[in-house]
C-alpha cells in the first residue's frame, strides 16, 4: 500500500491548501477528542488556510444510534466545536448527511479499494472484536466513506489522532490506485497532521487503551461536559502507580499511565513534557493529581458552559450546519462531476 501511495506523482503543490477533518456525534466530547483534535482545528483556523470541519453522522451509524441521542449529539458535537474556537464564518462547519457527494464518492471509493487493504484496519478489528460476522459493512467499509469525506474537497491536510494514521494512508493509497487507474492526476496526497504532546490520550483506567467516548467505563474519559467535581473524582481515581514522579522523560518509559497523566498535563498547560517533570519530579500522585485537576477544570469549565449556552438555541446551531453544508458542497459537487466524467459516468448537463 504504501508503494502505491509513494508512486503517485502529483505534487501536491498543484493543489490549494485545504483543510478537512471530522468527528464522529457517537457520544459525548472526550478531552481526548479535544486535545487530539479540535484544538488542532482551532489552530490550523487561525493560521489563514480554508478549513473545513464536519460531524460525521454517517460514520456514526456504522454501530447503532439511538436516533433522539444521534441528534442531540450532532448538535452538541457542533455546539463543542464553536466553544472551543471555530468560528462558521472562517470555517465550514457542517453534518456529512447534508452533502451527498460524501456518499456519492464513497460508492466510486468502495469500487477503488481492495478487501485486503480494509481487512488490515485495526480500527475494524478493534471495533468489531471477535463479532465480525455481526459487523455493519458500514463499519467495514468506513475508511473508504473517510476518504471520500476528504478527496471530496481535495483536501491536503487532515488534523487527527494517532489512532487514525492508518485511516489516512488508506485514504493516499485510494488516491494514488485512482489516479494510476484512470491515468489521472486528480487527488492530492493528503498529508496527515499528528502533532501535539496528547496525540493518543489514554484512558484513565487503562493506560494500554486510548480515552474514547464509546467506552462502557465513563470513568474511563473525561467528557467534556463533565462539571468540575465529576473531572476532579476521575482524575483522583485514575490508575496510577505507588512511585513518585520522575524528573526526565526516561523515567516514564513503562508506566503508561503516569505517562498519560502527564501527556495531558503538558498538553492543557501549553507546556512540553520535559518542562512539565522538572516542575512536578518528584512529587507523588497525591500531590499531583489536584494539580491537574485543578488545571483541567480551568481549561475545560469555559468550554462547557458555552456549549451549555448554545445547546439552549438549537435552531440556531441547525441553521449554522445547514449554511456549512451548502457552502461544503459549493466545494465538493465540482469535484464529483469531474469524478464521474473521468470514470465514464454520464450526467446531463
Ligand atoms: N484518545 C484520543 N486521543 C487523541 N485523539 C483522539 N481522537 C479520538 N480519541 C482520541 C481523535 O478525535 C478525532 C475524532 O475521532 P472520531 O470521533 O471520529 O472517532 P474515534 O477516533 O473512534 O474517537 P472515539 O472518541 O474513540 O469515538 P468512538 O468511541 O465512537 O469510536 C480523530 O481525529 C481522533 O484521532
Amino acid at each position: 500500500m504504501e508503494d502505491a501511495a509513494q508512486s503517485q506523482s502529483t505534487p501536491n503543490a498543484a493543489f490549494t491548501p485545504r483543510v478537512f477533518s471530522g468527528i464522529q456525534p457517537s457520544g459525548g466530547l472526550t478531552l481526548g477528542n479535544y486535545l487530539g483534535a479540535i484544538r488542532r482545528f482551532v489552530d490550523m483556523q487561525e493560521s489563514g488556510v480554508q478549513t473545513i470541519y464536519c460531524v460525521v453522522d454517517m460514520h456514526a451509524i456504522t454501530v447503532w444510534q439511538e436516533p433522539q441521542a444521534l441528534l442531540r449529539q450532532t448538535r452538541e458535537l457542533t455546539a463543542g466545536y464553536i466553544a472551543a474556537g471555530l468560528d462558521p464564518e472562517k470555517s465550514i462547519l457542517f453534518n456529512q448527511s447534508q452533502v451527498a457527494e460524501h456518499a456519492q464518492l464513497a460508492w466510486i471509493f468502495n469500487c477503488v479499494v481492495r478487501m485486503g487493504w480494509m481487512k488490515r484496519m485495526t480500527q475494524f478489528k478493534d471495533k468489531a472484536g471477535k463479532n465480525a460476522e455481526e459487523a455493519s459493512l458500514g463499519l467495514f467499509g468506513y475508511p473508504a466513506l473517510m476518504a471520500a469525506d476528504i478527496l471530496a474537497y481535495h483536501a491536503t491536510h487532515v488534523p487527527v489522532g494517532e489512532d487514525q494514521k492508518q485511516h489516512l494512508e488508506l485514504t493516499r493509497n485510494t488516491a494514488a490506485k485512482f489516479n494510476h487507474d484512470y491515468g489521472v492526476d486528480f487527488f492530492p496526497m493528503t498529508e496527515p497532521v499528528i502533532e501535539g504532546t496528547a496525540t493518543r490520550v489514554m484512558s484513565l483506567r487503562d493506560g494500554s487503551k486510548k480515552m474514547s467516548k464509546s467506552d462502557p467505563s465513563d470513568a474511563s474519559r473525561i467528557n467534556m461536559t463533565d462539571d468540575a467535581d465529576t473531572i476532579a473524582r476521575k482524575i483522583r481515581k485514575a490508575r496510577t502507580d505507588p512511585d513518585p514522579l520522575p524528573s526526565e522523560d526516561k523515567g516514564l518509559e513503562d508506566r503508561a499511565e503516569a505517562r498519560n497523566l502527564v501527556n495531558i498535563y503538558a498538553a492543557l498547560s501549553d507546556a512540553t513534557v520535559e518542562d512539565v517533570l522538572r516542575d512536578v519530579g518528584g512529587k507523588q500522585f497525591s500531590e499531583f493529581k489536584p494539580m491537574l485537576a485543578d488545571l483541567a477544570v480551568a481549561k475545560l469549565a469555559p468550554i462547557s458552559k458555552e456549549m451549555a449556552r448554545l445547546m439552549e438555541q438549537p435552531d440556531e446551531i441547525d441553521r449554522v450546519l445547514g449554511r456549512g453544508a451548502n457552502r461544503a458542497r459549493e466545494i465538493a459537487a465540482p469535484i464529483l462531476h469531474r469524478t464521474y466524467d473521468i470514470v465514464g459516468m454520464l450526467r446531463s448537463t
